[in-house]
């Protein structure tokens, strides 16, 4: 079957693990937002990917919050996309459920993410975060999703949500869920921290000087650029073994779409300070007016309220339409829904 580009649906989420951060936007929401007139959109903010590492449970639902205001002020359209909290929608846990029926431990043991993070945590390591990419994939299959905009860190786990839909759709014969594309970025798909170019951005990164985050005020977001670990040569060069100022010139690439070329040919004869604080102006100026939205979005939580009950309900009615279709063909008794 043909389908037209506006019947296909794009989605993806975010963490509210911690506010969102320059990595979050330029390797997720700049795309969403880019892509967004070409799809049915279904964005969402994964509170119960949260729970994988221990939470203060206020903060949680404060960064919920902040995470679908982040998304309304940086540019999605409140009133196309559906937009909600996953805890809402329970047929994402009730489909994981039957996903990790059908993925092999050996498959999720290899996942890049899980190594991480299961080393951070030491002894007792939850089998959330285990089992995470089966949520994730449940998230995805749910709505027959078609896009799937992320950063690189989350490619491997898009790879088992294909895997996932491919073994199912083998196994009964018909095609139960649709096969995502994914797409990233080929720049900003992977920033670093700033402190330590080798590792990735990240919210719950311990050295918050390493990471901007979107509500970070003008006078911290200078501060973390100035402070940036750069390399010990002293040209602007654009190159792997450089990888404090390549992060720097893929953050204004990714900000401008100008080339890495063109960044270098600007700051040729330039020192690093020069780089480095135009950076830091570059991120303010896309930012700020991010960071004043989402700020005012909050202040009215019963408009954020009214819409994530509706975004609920829209997700609902296509969620549970493939999870009936699925409880059927794999052996469940049928008319629940
Ligand atoms: N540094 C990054 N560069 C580019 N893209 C990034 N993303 C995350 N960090 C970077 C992309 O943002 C989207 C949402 O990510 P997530 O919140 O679901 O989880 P994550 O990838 O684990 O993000 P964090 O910031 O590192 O969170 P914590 O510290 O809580 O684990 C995804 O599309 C991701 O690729």
């Amino acid at each position: 079957m043909n389908v037209r580009p506006s019947q296909k649906i794009m989605l993806s989420a975010v963490q509210p693990s911690h506010q969102l951060t320059l990595g979050n936007y330029l390797g997720a929401l700049k795309n969403w937002i880019k892509l967004q007139h070409d799809y049915e959109c279904i964005f969402f903010a994964v509170d119960l990917h949260a729970l994988t590492v221990k939470r203060d449970p206020a903060q949680l639902k404060e960064q919920t919050y902040q995470a679908v205001a982040t998304y309304i002020a940086s540019g999605i359209h409140p009133d196309q996309a559906i937009l909600f909290i996953q805890s809402h929608v329970p047929e994402h846990a009730e489909l994981s459920w039957i996903l990790n029926c059908f993925t092999y431990m050996g498959e999720l043991g290899r996942m890049t993410q899980y190594k991480d993070k299961s080393t951070q945590q030491g002894k007792n390591i939850p089998a959330g975060l285990f089992t995470y990419p089966v949520l994730m994939a449940a998230d995805i299959l749910l709505y027959q999703t078609h896009l799937v905009p992320v950063g690189e860190d989350q490619k491997q786990h898009l790879e088992i949500t294909r895997d996932l839909a491919i073994r199912i759709n083998h196994l009964y014969g018909e095609n139960l869920f649709t096969v995502p594309e994914i797409y990233s970025p080929p720049i900003g798909a992977r920033i670093m921290s700033l402190q330590n170019p080798q590792i990735k951005m990240s919210k719950s990164d311990p050295d918050p000087n390493g990471v901007i985050y979107l509500m970070d005020s003008d006078d911290q977001i200078k501060k973390k650029f100035k402070r940036a670990v750069t390399d010990s040569g002293q040209e602007i060069i654009y190159r792997n073994d450089q990888p404090g100022i390549k992060n720097l010139i893929d953050i204004s690439c990714a900000l401008t779409g100008k080339t890495p070329e063109e960044w270098v040919n600007q700051y040729r004869g330039k020192q690093y300070g020069h780089l480095k604080i135009e950076t830091a102006d570059r991120v303010i100026e896309t930012i700020a007016p991010i960071r004043s939205k989402t700020a005012e979005l909050l202040k009215d939580r019963n408009y954020l309220d009214a819409l994530l009950k509706q975004g609920a309900h829209r997700a609902r009615e296509k969620a549970q339409r493939t999870l009936s279709r699925v409880y059927d063909k794999i052996g469940c008794v049928g008319g629940r829904y």
